[in-house]
């Protein structure tokens, strides 16, 4: 695909296509101040370093990041819900805070400086998704705690778009407003995505008459196969984009046009990928998980977070000039991996061999049960009336053949149920794949 010159622009060209030898300066003298920061004003980051005999003059260059303790979701929890904020309350001016599937969400505060970063942060990845003062960003994040809606929301402004707070939900709303308003990029999740697509689909509605162009999501893992389905069915261009609410929210990594992983800005944060069972920090280019050290922000620095999402970098040249690493579509958490009879399978996995089969709709929940002492996981699809209605033979061979794929992409056999189209819950927010049936 070749794109213009307009949609090819770069939003701050200074800092996202700085030589790695400059970059790395950055880094380090902002990593410094951080960690002043972070030991002077917040007890939990103290205590860490006093109790390894540390303190903050030790790390004395980039490589020496590993001395630095993990911060991990246990310490925001204890420290809930001020603990871990590096400023006095009256320098915050926003409160955000995590999804918090269980227990107590995490807090996270923002000050003015940091909101100024996060707008712009969150303007280079718009602008790298072609984004422009001309387009009308559609958001569809739920406005609220969650980072997602006023994280886009204020990067769009910063760029000079119009910006509709549409938030989340009410799918014909959506849909009319975006008819009426002629939107011209649509924010949310993939999975909230696909299910406007299904309703325009129900409504007779053609995405083509629509003024939609580009699709900027992120918030979940999704598969290539979902892109490629979304893309193919709302007519536009999808790109991703990362981040998390105890780092900063979304505007820690986005894609350009070439979609071929997501820039971190590291002239903001430095990654490191380890491997999760040991901590230790592994070589350029392998698989683990992500964790991130911010180097600007004042009122919530996060040092070395574990984020739980499992990826690699690549440090290969990128097509459109920016210099900063990327990192692959993380095949999800850790948390979400599910081990199967011994085999680790992640649900992106099993979406990837579903989006492959003519007939799978691209609905689907997986089922996890606890036989005796073995796992079972079984994969529910939703399939187009043809199959649904189709003679049992006919859909016992599409079972048989939709297992057989599973099986050797997973390693692991998983049943496979087809349910009837239209019937699988459709998501405004972040899609629940996994029902987990085992009580343990
Ligand atoms: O989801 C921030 C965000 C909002 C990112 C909007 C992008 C767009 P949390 O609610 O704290 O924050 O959830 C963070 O969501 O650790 C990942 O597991 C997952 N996640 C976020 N973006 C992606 C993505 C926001 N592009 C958690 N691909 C993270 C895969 C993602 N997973």
């Amino acid at each position: 695909m070749r794109f213009s010159e307009e949609q090819m622009r770069i939003w701050d060209p200074l800092n996202e296509c700085m030589e790695r030898e400059e970059l790395t300066m950055l880094q380090f003298t902002r990593l410094r101040d951080t960690l002043n920061r972070a030991y002077r004003n917040v007890p939990c980051y103290q205590n860490k370093f006093h109790s390894l005999g540390l303190v903050p003059e030790d790390v004395k260059s980039l490589s020496d990041l590993p001395l630095i303790p993990f911060t991990t979701k246990e310490d925001l929890r204890l420290n809930y819900p001020y603990g871990m904020f590096a400023v006095p309350l009256r320098e915050v001016v926003r409160i955000h805070s995590s999804s918090g599937t269980t227990g107590k969400p995490t807090v996270v505060g923002y000050t003015r400086h940091d909101l100024n970063t996060w707008s712009e942060l969150v303007a280079r990845f718009m602008t790298a998704a072609g984004v422009t003062e001309d387009d009308i960003v559609h958001i569809a994040f739920g406005y609220g705690l969650f980072t997602g809606a006023f994280g886009l929301h204020y990067g769009a402004e910063r760029i000079g778009a119009s910006v509709i707070p549409m938030s989340s939900g009410n799918t014909d709303k959506q849909i009319m407003i975006m008819q009426d308003y002629r939107s011209t990029a649509v924010v949310c999740t993939p999975s909230y995505a696909m299910t406007m697509a299904d309703r325009m689909e129900k409504l007779g509605i053609d995405p083509a008459s629509l003024a939609l162009k580009v699709g900027l999501f992120g918030a979940e893992p999704w598969s290539e196969e979902m892109r490629r389905e979304i893309e193919q069915r709302l007519g536009i261009i999808a790109t991703d984009n990362y981040g998390l609410s105890e780092v900063m929210g979304p505007g820690i990594a986005g894609e350009c046009l070439h979609r071929c992983g997501m820039h971190i800005f590291e002239d903001h944060f430095i990654a490191e990928i380890i491997d999760p069972e040991t901590g230790e920090v592994l070589p350029p280019g392998a698989t683990g998980e992500l964790v991130l050290t911010s180097i600007t922000k004042e009122a919530f620095p996060m040092l070395r977070y574990r984020t739980r999402d499992i990826t690699r970098l690549d440090f290969t040249p990128c097509a459109c000039g920016r210099t900063h690493v990327r990192m692959k579509k993380t095949m999800g958490r850790s948390d979400d991996m599910l081990i199967i009879k011994g085999v680790n399978v992640f649900p992106t996995q099993i979406e990837e061999v579903l989006f492959q089969v003519e007939g799978c709709e691209p609905h689907y929940q997986l089922v996890i049960e606890r036989e005796g002492t073995m796992d079972t996981l079984e994969v529910q699809v939703e399939v187009n009336e043809a199959i649904f209605f189709d003679e049992m033979k006919k859909q016992r061979a599409f079972v048989d053949l939709l297992e057989k794929r599973l099986f050797s992409a997973l390693g692991v056999g998983a049943k496979v149920k087809l349910v009837e189209p239209s019937s699988m819950p459709r998501h405004e927010g972040k899609a629940k794949r996994v029902i987990d049936r085992r009580h343990l």
